[in-house]
Order: C-alpha cells, then sequence, then structure tokens
C-alpha cells in the first residue's frame, strides 16, 4: 500500500511567522466586538497552497486563529480569503464552517464562476469577494470579467472588498464607482503616510467615500502602513503614530462605515512582526470615544456580515 502523499511547503525566503505570544490588551473591546479583517494560511498539507501564489507563508490554522480571537477578546471573524490560496477558497470555508457561526467569509473567485458556485460559498458563510489589484500579489483580472462577477453578486446581497496601493486609485476610482453593490476597502486605501492627511493623496481617497454612501473602509494595518513607527513590540502604547491622523479622520467622518481587523496572521511584512494584543491598544488612539468603538467593532461589521441578526 503506498502511503499518502504529503505536500511540504518552503517558505518565501525572509518570511516573518506570526506573533505567539501576543500580549492580553489593555484596551477592553466591546462585547461582542468583530475582528473583520483576518487570514488562515493552510496548513499547506492540508489545503495546499495554489500554484500561481506569488508568496509561500508559514502556516496559520484556524485553530491557532480562533484561540487569538478567545486571546483577544474578539467575539466573532470575518476571514479574507489570501491570495496564496488563489481562487481555492477550500481553507477558508473549512474555517468559517467550523467556528459554529462565529465567522464569516470574504472569497476569491474567477469571472465565470458558476452561480451555483457562488450559492454554495454563500451557504457556506461568504458573503463578499476580494478584488485585488495589488501587483506584487496577484496577475490583475480583466476589468470586464471582474465586471460580471459583480453582477453575479448582486443578488446574493454581497460585497466587493478592494484593495488596491494608493497612487493606483486615480486610474481605478470609476471603475469602483460604477460597481453595482457595496464597496470595502482594504487597509486605509494603502496612504502614504509621509504626506499631509489633508494633501492631494489622501484627499483624493475620502473624495472616493464621499461619493457613494455604500463604500467603506478598514482602518487597519497601521504595522504594514507606518515609516517612523514605534513598533507595537515589548509592550509600546504609542505605537504606529505617523498612521493614526489618517484612521482618525476616516472613523470620525464615516463613523458608520469602517471596520478594524487584526490581519492576522499578517502576510508580507519585512520589518517586524507586531505583537497582536499591542495592536488592539492601537484602537483607542483613533475612536477615541466609547460610541465610535462600538460602532467600529461591533455594529457596523454586524451590520455588513451578520445582517439578519440587527
Ligand atoms: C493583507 C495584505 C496583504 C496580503 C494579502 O491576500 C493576501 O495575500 O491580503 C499584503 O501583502 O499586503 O490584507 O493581509
Amino acid at each position: 500500500m503506498s502511503t499518502p502523499q504529503k505536500t511540504e511547503f518552503e517558505k518565501t525566503p525572509g518570511w516573518l511567522d506570526w506573533y505567539a505570544g501576543p500580549s492580553t490588551p489593555r484596551f477592553r473591546l466591546p462585547a461582542g466586538a468583530v475582528d473583520a479583517h483576518c487570514h488562515v494560511f493552510g496548513p499547506g498539507e492540508e489545503f495546499p497552497f495554489a500554484p500561481e501564489r506569488k508568496y509561500t507563508p508559514c502556516d496559520a490554522s484556524k485553530e491557532q486563529l480562533y484561540a487569538l480571537r478567545d486571546h483577544l477578546g474578539f467575539a466573532r471573524n470575518v476571514i479574507v480569503q489570501a491570495t496564496c490560496h488563489g481562487a481555492d477558497n477550500s481553507a477558508m470555508v473549512d474555517a468559517i464552517q467550523s467556528s459554529g457561526g462565529k465567522a464569516r467569509g470574504v472569497a476569491t473567485v474567477r469571472p465565470g464562476v458558476a452561480q451555483d458556485e457562488l450559492q454554495r460559498l454563500h451557504d457556506a458563510g461568504v458573503r463578499g469577494v476580494r478584488f485585488n489589484f495589488v501587483k506584487r500579489l496577484v496577475d490583475v483580472l480583466p476589468m470586464d470579467g471582474l465586471q460580471k462577477v459583480a453582477d453575479q453578486i448582486g443578488p446574493l446581497g454581497w460585497h466587493i472588498v478592494i484593495y488596491f496601493e494608493s497612487q493606483e486609485l486615480p486610474e481605478l476610482a470609476d471603475f469602483f464607482l460604477g460597481l453595482p453593490v457595496p464597496l470595502v476597502v482594504d487597509h486605509l486605501g494603502r496612504p502614504d503616510v509621509t504626506t499631509d492627511v489633508d494633501g492631494p493623496g489622501f484627499t483624493g481617497f475620502l473624495d472616493l467615500m464621499r461619493a457613494r454612501d455604500d463604500i467603506w473602509c478598514k482602518v487597519t494595518c497601521p504595522e504594514r502602513l507606518t515609516t517612523t513607527g514605534p513598533r507595537a513590540l515589548g509592550g509600546e502604547q504609542a505605537a504606529y503614530r505617523d498612521v493614526v491622523p489618517f484612521a482618525k479622520r476616516v472613523v470620525e467622518e464615516f463613523p458608520d462605515r469602517v471596520l478594524w481587523g487584526t490581519d492576522w496572521p499578517h502576510p508580507n511584512l519585512k520589518d517586524h512582526m507586531p505583537d497582536d494584543g499591542l495592536l488592539v491598544d492601537w484602537i483607542p488612539s483613533i475612536a477615541t470615544a466609547e460610541e465610535s468603538q462600538r460602532k467600529l467593532l461591533v455594529d457596523n461589521p454586524m451590520r455588513l456580515y451578520w445582517p439578519e441578526e440587527g
């Protein structure tokens, strides 16, 4: 009898693994808080990474994600399909299906996807698709194909998560504004935080948010956007100060359309791996009042991902 074949993957050189000993946050999350942006990776032996992937990560399983959820004090997760799994949503779907209703998902699908497949994903707990325009992560797909996917998901009540670099926004904005379902922007639209928050770059992004009242924004990933730090490590309580004015501006202008997430297990960080407990401690610096914290962490993600409980 032949032994089952095991798939072993070698991590991308320089890969930083997620931080295994997160601190307990000082900031107490409100009851029912949702980590609205996180991923699972593999495990590669069970859920092989996609042949077309641009990076090979360490494993980051559903059990490890749910242990982090409980440790930090979140009640629920929104698991976003990671590009290292391409359009094979099995690992993400397996994770949300074993969450006991505490997780929902955002999938990656290819143009031409069957409506039955979308319905299958919906029944499993998927509530959106992600369109990724970050060239280091994906081979960007033709717009007419994406438009077709957008038309197909409308009847399911899904939204589109859009991920792009801020310098690409002027070229993409008209396409985004023509999409027929709600949009959720990843990671603040990736602003250059060395520029003025009132400068043309970030104003261009705020104008996108102002153009429709169904465009949402994740005020996430200060560890990715910062250039000055200090890093969320070693108990640092004033981490990522340079990102605060950008995130705070969005929370203040659009309190009912912002979401927050850890981005665990933090793919492709090059400089350092943050302590997720200290990332939670960053939240009150961008949402200073209890009411805005509750909207950011509970009311908004519940409205988008669990509307039937509203
Ligand atoms: C993120 C950011 C990144 C990666 C991915 O799906 C992904 O591979 O999202 C990134 O490298 O900027 O959202 O976690």
